[in-house]
C-alpha cells in the first residue's frame, strides 16, 4: 500500500475507536535532533549502556553517569518538538472534541510531547529535567532545569545526599502509580499506535501484544520494520514527523 492509502486506513481507524493509546520512543524525537538509542548513530553505539543507566553504574561512579546526563540535558536545550509530536497534541484535541479517550504513553524522557502541548502524557521512563534523592529520603521528585549543572553530582537539599536523575534504568520498577495508569487506559484502548520505538524494552514492548491479543487494531509507524511489524494490523514506513500529520490531516 501507498502511505497515503495507509494513511487513509489509519485514518479510519482512529474514526472507529472509541479510546485511542499512543505509545512513543525515541524516533519520535529523532527529527528535532535528539538522537535515538540503537541502531545506526543510535546513543549505544557509542556508550555503554551498563557503565550508564544502571542504578550500580550510577553508584559505582555518580559524577560520571551525571557528566553523561548533563550532557544531554544540554543538548536538549537547544531542542524543539518537531511536526509529530504537534500532529500528536492536535489528535489529542480531535479526539476530545469527537468523545473520544486518548492517552499518550511516552518512553521519552526529554519532555517534548508537553513542550509540543499533549496533555494526558504518561512518562513511563521518567524525565530528564526531574531528580530525586538517591537515599529517597522525603520521596520527592524536583524539577531541575540548571543546565549545565554548577554542582556535579548535585546535592539533595534535605539530606545532603546526592540527586539522581528521575530516570527509570535498566533493572528498576516503573512507578507503580504511573504503570498502574497506563495499564487502566490500555484495558479499555481500542485502538494503538506504536510510534518511533523498537519496541524492545519491557514493559512497554508487551502493550502492543496486548492490545492485539485482545483482538484490537495496532497501527506501527517506523523508517523500518521492527520485531513487532508482522503482528501489526498497520505498518506505515516513514518519518513519524511526516506520517502523523498526513493521518491528522485527514481526520475530519
Ligand atoms: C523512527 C524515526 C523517525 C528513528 N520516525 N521512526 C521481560 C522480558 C525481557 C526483559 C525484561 C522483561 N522485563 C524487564 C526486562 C528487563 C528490561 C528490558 O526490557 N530489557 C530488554 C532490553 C530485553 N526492562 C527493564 O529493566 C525495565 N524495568 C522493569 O521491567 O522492571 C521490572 C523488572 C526488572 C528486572 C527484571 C524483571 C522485571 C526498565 C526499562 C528502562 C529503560 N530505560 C531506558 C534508558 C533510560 C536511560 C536514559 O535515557 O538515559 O529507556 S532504555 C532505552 O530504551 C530508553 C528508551 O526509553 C527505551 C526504548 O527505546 P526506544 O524508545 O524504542 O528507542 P530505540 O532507539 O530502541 O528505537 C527507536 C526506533 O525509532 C527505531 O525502531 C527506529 O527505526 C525508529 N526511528 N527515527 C519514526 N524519524
Amino acid at each position: 500500500m501507498v502511505e497515503t492509502a495507509v494513511q487513509a486506513k489509519a485514518a479510519d481507524l482512529i474514526k472507529a475507536a472509541s479510546f485511542v493509546v499512543v505509545l512513543t520512543g525515541a524516533g519520535v524525537s529523532q527529527e528535532s535532533g535528539v538522537p535515538t538509542f540503537r541502531g545506526k548513530d543510535g546513543l549505544w553505539d557509542k556508550y555503554d549502556v551498563t557503565t550508564l543507566a544502571t542504578l550500580d553504574a550510577f553508584i559505582g561512579d555518580p559524577e560520571y553517569v551525571w557528566k553523561w546526563y548533563d550532557y544531554r540535558r544540554n543538548l536538549l536545550t537547544s531542542v524543539r518538538p518537531n511536526e509529530g509530536h504537534y500532529a500528536l497534541t492536535r489528535l489529542e484535541d480531535w479526539c476530545s472534541s469527537h468523545g473520544k479517550e486518548f492517552s499518550l504513553v511516552t518512553q521519552n524522557i526529554d519532555d517534548l510531547h508537553r513542550v509540543a502541548g499533549s496533555k494526558r502524557i504518561y512518562e513511563i521512563h521518567g524525565n530528564i529535567w526531574q531528580v530525586k534523592c538517591l537515599n529517597a529520603c522525603t520521596n520527592k521528585i524536583y524539577e531541575m532545569r540548571e543546565s549545565p549543572l554548577g554542582k556535579i553530582p548535585p546535592e539533595c537539599p534535605d539530606c545532603n545526599g546526592i540527586l539522581r536523575p528521575n530516570i527509570v534504568w535498566f533493572g528498576e520498577m516503573l512507578d507503580p502509580f504511573v504503570i498502574h495508569s497506563v495499564e487502566a487506559d490500555l484495558l479499555e484502548c481500542d485502538l494503538l499506535f506504536t510510534v518511533g520505538t523498537s519496541t524492545t524494552v519491557y514493559p512497554a514492548a508487551s502493550f502492543p501484544l496486548t492490545i492485539r491479543s485482545r483482538g484490537h487494531p495496532v497501527i506501527e509507524i517506523n523508517v523500518e520494520e521492527t520485531e513487532f511489524t508482522p503482528l501489526a494490523t498497520l505498518f506505515i514506513k516513514g518519518l513519524s514527523g511526516h506520517s502523523l500529520p498526513g493521518i491528522v490531516d485527514l481526520l475530519s
